[in-house]
């Protein structure tokens, strides 16, 4: 951190924060207060459950409080940033609702990001702490803990480090030395955390939420989803990502008084029995997991019949996959398709099958202004594709502290460019037909082809790299890097570019699935390409070799992929 770094803003303009005011989307309230207020009618009420704890809600507001007051005590700031990487345990409830309590502002990280990713958030936030658990899924995260402090610069003002468990030598998150807490001063349009954009171009981006905002879009996600105060909702994806935490998510079910289970792996090894001992009501997956999900459940002795709704986004769920929900686990399927950055749409409860099957629903709010453009700019026809554009309520206007971000992804009257190309049908729904940008969405997670492209080019044996998505069944994407070796060097092995990305401390997620070496990147006639359109016939080239190969005709000219080059990372996460 420096000590420029400007502290997080999200600014609507004046005359449409009047209008979501007025309208009652934003109702000046904080995620303090709505803590408050549950635990003052149900303290009683089960509010958290994992392996280790089942939390009421007061006994929850108390775990918070007193977090406030040890991170306050600690001599942590109103406004300072404070990155989150906990997983899926009530500590991380403690923890959040601790630092809103406090003023302090969470950027959330995901358990499976590695030192790369966490030196970004920590820099880029100006964070003046890193707040992890000892160990997670077999890894170490004082080890990065230590990384991080042993590479700072040492005219920054120190990074705090606060560990759940075991500190070693860090601060231990269980004996914060505490200072009476002062009346709590935050506004409803501060800015309460900031989440990660998966990012079609380099790294992440930073999305600052205000308490107004996102506090309507999952009291509306709450109502929209029925959730009351005998919902039980399952956090089986990581639940510091905006799916799980939002749409209702943890945050939607505590809203609604309702009771949140965590459970440490989305596996329906690790979800069956929860829900029957829960009696879980409502959760949510990606694609790939609910097709595991699908084929495990008709051979488990776990008695499902609790669960009534089965939320499905982050990628597309196919209409083969989507219209088997209700058959085979007897609940209702809600396709879910929203992005950190805002906008979310539903399929509702009670909509035609046909719909529930065939769309990714619509918006939440009767203010979420949608448009469906070409590449000029212009609206497309009806049940056209175009790229999605959106504005509203609890969309975003700017990213933090990024110009050229902003630049591209905000047309000048505030309309986010979701990326995403979409069909509107003359119901509204939308149906996702792709991308525009050239990330890949591998099982939910979005990794940018730049991103990974920049690692593999700081490698000594590579010439040149460009890294496409390709189909995948099982994860919907996968990651595929198209190698040009350096000349004179010896040849890169496909496995020891993998190990040297992992060395490198990125989450397991963005290392390539597979390594396809090649002698050079054929140009256009005249002789220039940009990168984008190098993907595209890079990934053309390759599904139609596998096509020849899968009839047993080999195509002229193209790459065949190696059938043993895969890794084994499976996705697992939103
Ligand atoms: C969710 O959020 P992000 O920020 O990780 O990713 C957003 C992107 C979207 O722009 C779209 O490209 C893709 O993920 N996506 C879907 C989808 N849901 C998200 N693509 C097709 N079908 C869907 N159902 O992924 C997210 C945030 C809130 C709720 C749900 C998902």
């Amino acid at each position: 951190m420096t000590a420029s770094s400007p502290s997080p803003r999200q600014i609507w303009p004046e005359d449409f924060a009047a209008r979501y005011r007025a309208r009652g989307y934003w109702r000046g309230e904080t995620f303090s207060d709505f803590l408050r207020a549950r635990a003052a009618e149900l303290p009683d009420n089960l509010a958290v459950v994992d392996a280790a704890n089942r939390w009421t809600y007061a006994e929850l507001l108390r775990r918070a409080e007193s977090m406030a007051a040890g991170f306050l005590g600690l001599g942590l700031r109103r406004g300072d940033r404070v990155v989150v990487q906990l997983g899926n345990r009530a500590e991380f409830f403690s923890v959040v609702f601790g630092l809103f309590r406090a003023g302090l502002v969470p950027v959330f990280a995901l358990p499976a990001h590695r030192l790369t990713e966490i030196r970004h958030f920590v820099a880029k936030s100006g964070a003046a702490a890193y707040l992890a658990a000892d160990r997670g899924d077999g890894f170490d995260y004082r080890m990065l803990a230590r990384s991080l402090i042993l590479e700072r610069d040492t005219a920054a003002p120190p990074l705090r480090v606060l560990i759940l468990g075991e500190a070693e030598e860090f601060t231990p998150l269980h004996a914060l030395p505490m200072v009476p807490l002062p009346e709590e001063d935050a506004s409803p349009s501060d800015v309460a955390f900031v989440q990660i954009s998966g990012g079609s171009t380099g790294l992440s981006k930073l999305i600052p939420r205000t308490h107004d905002d996102y506090i309507y879009s999952f009291r509306a996600s709450a109502e929209i989803c029925a959730l009351s105060l005998r919902s039980v909702y399952l956090g089986a994806l990581p639940i510091a990502h905006n799916f799980p935490m939002s749409s209702p998510g943890t945050f939607g079910t505590l809203y609604a008084g309702g009771r949140v289970v965590l459970s440490p792996s989305p596996s329906p090894e690790a979800a069956f029995p929860l829900i029957e001992r829960e009696g879980v009501t409502i959760t949510g997956l990606v694609p790939p997991l609910a097709l595991l999900w699908l084929d495990a459940a008709p051979k488990t002795k776990h008695d499902l019949s609790s669960l009534q709704v089965l939320q499905v986004g982050g990628a597309k769920f196919t209409p083969e996959v989507a219209a088997r929900v209700r058959p085979v686990l007897r609940c209702t399927l809600q396709q879910v398709f929203g992005m950190a950055e805002g906008l979310v749409n539903y399929t509702r409860l009670d909509d035609a099958e046909e719909v529930i099957v065939n769309t990714q629903g619509r918006p939440i709010s009767p203010d979420d202004e949608v448009l469906v453009v070409d590449d000029s700019g212009e609206p497309v026809p009806e049940g056209e594709p175009g790229y999605l554009l959106t504005r509203g309520p609890y969309t975003i206007r700017a990213y933090h502290d990024d110009p050229g971000a902003n630049a591209r992804s905000f047309t000048a009257d505030g309309f986010y460019h979701t990326g995403d190309i979409v069909r509107r049908r003359a119901d509204g729904y939308l149906v996702v037909g792709g991308r525009a940008g050239d990330h890949i969405n591998r099982a939910g997670e979005k990794i940018s082809a730049e991103e990974i492209e920049d690692h593999l080019l700081a490698h000594p044996q590579v010439f040149d790299v460009a890294v496409v998505s390709i189909p995948d069944e099982y994860l919907g994407e996968r990651s595929c890097a198209f190698v040009i070796p350096r000349s004179g060097a010896e040849r890169p092995r496909p496995t020891a570019l993998k190990a040297w990305m992992r060395a490198r401390g990125i989450a397991e997620f963005k290392v390539p699935d597979q390594v396809v070496l090649v002698e050079r990147f054929d140009t256009t006639a005249a002789g220039k390409t940009s990168r984008k359109e190098l993907r595209a016939r890079l990934r053309a080239e390759f599904l139609a070799a596998q096509a020849a190969r899968a009839a047993g005709t080999p195509a002229e000219g193209a790459a065949p992929p190696p059938a043993d080059n895969r890794s084994q990372n499976g996705g697992t996460g939103a």
